[in-house]
């Protein structure tokens, strides 16, 4: 089972983060504290505090407070693996670090998430429209200072939408701080309008849907590329480059007595659509497939037998 660190807020996390030059900080929350607790200081912290937020760029929006819930087993199914892993509230993001991913012997740095894991309990009264969201998109300073995230810039107007990983509403279940806090890079990736807003956001409204039937489910999901090298990428100029994944894949599991089920879907990243209802059935794939294309590997925690008897099959039909 993979074992990730736990941390009480993504700038903690980015502290820790192995691969990662030293962090000084970069909360503003901690700058705010450090200025009311000592009164002689406080005007000035104040004028200072005041210049430094007139000369932050645009880019600035800062996480809401993540406080982990324990009921919560995001990576309970896998991956069995992460780049550079972090801790939210709603899921868990591994953000694609300065590895070799496609073995070419050159490092490559996507910009995105290599996958986002998530636990959705069911409710008796799901969310149907949450808070506003803000803007821009949060990154993570350290990994943005690194140039391993970008920031919003890399987004705007790159003609892609920032397609969120695990959805806002999916998030909001946890409340609003957790809603906010879905509106990071770290839980996006570059996707044409049509698919974030057609058969993606289609298969997301289905999944917290099987959650609020079945009790809970799991998922995990991310980009896929062709031989596991970007050919398309967005970021101008000096801007963190982002690459635009070829297919997406999401699987979705759900437990049945001492065993589980699995839909895993394989979509490519195309206009598959505009309109419900959508046909889901044609993007089923294997587990297996999945990781063949993603060098992932899910479902770990199952018997071996059991593990290669799942993920062997794709399944024939949705749930109903
Ligand atoms: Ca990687
Ligand atoms: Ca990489
Ligand atoms: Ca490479
Ligand atoms: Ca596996």
């Amino acid at each position: 089972m993979p074992t990730y660190a736990h941390q009480d807020t993504p700038c903690a996390q980015a502290r820790k983060s192995p691969p990662l030059k030293g962090d000084e900080g970069g909360c503003a929350s901690a700058a705010t504290r450090y200025a009311s607790n000592y009164a002689p200081f406080q005007h000035f912290a104040y004028l200072s505090l005041t210049i430094i937020c007139l000369s932050l760029p645009a880019h600035a929006t800062d996480y809401k407070p993540n406080v982990l819930d324990p009921r919560y087993a995001h990576t309970k199914y896998g991956p069995s693996r992460g780049d550079l892993v972090q801790e939210f509230e709603a899921f868990t993001a591994s953000m694609d670090g300065n590895d070799d991913d496609n073995g070419d012997g050159s490092v490559d740095v996507w910009g995105i998430p290599e996958w986002v894991a998530y636990e959705i309990k069911g409710l008796p009264i799901p969310p149907r429209k949450g808070p506003g969201r803000p803007s821009p998109w949060i990154t993570d300073k350290a990994l943005y200072r690194d140039r391993v995230a970008p920031n919003d810039d890399s987004y705007r107007n790159s003609g892609y939408d920032r397609g969120h990983m695990c959805q806002k509403l999916i998030a909001f279940r946890l409340g609003e701080d957790a809603d906010w806090n879905s509106h990071t890079v770290l839980n996006a990736a570059p996707q044409l309008h049509e698919f974030n807003d057609g058969i993606w956001g289609d298969l997301e409204d289905l999944t917290a849907g099987w959650a609020d039937e079945f009790g809970q489910v799991w998922v995990i999901c991310g980009p896929v590329f062709d031989n596991k090298k970007p050919s398309k990428w967005i970021g101008d100029g000096n801007e963190v480059r982002v690459a635009v994944p070829d297919a997406f894949f999401k699987i979705v599991i759900r437990e049945r007595g001492k065993s589980i089920e699995v839909l895993a879907f394989l979509y490519p990243h195309e206009n598959l659509g505009t309109r419900r209802p959508y046909n889901h059935r044609p993007y089923l794939a294997s587990v297996d497939a999945i990781e063949t294309k993603t060098g992932l590997d899910f479902l770990g925690r199952l018997p071996g037998a059991e593990e290669k008897r799942i993920e062997s099959k794709a399944a024939a039909a949705l749930w109903p």
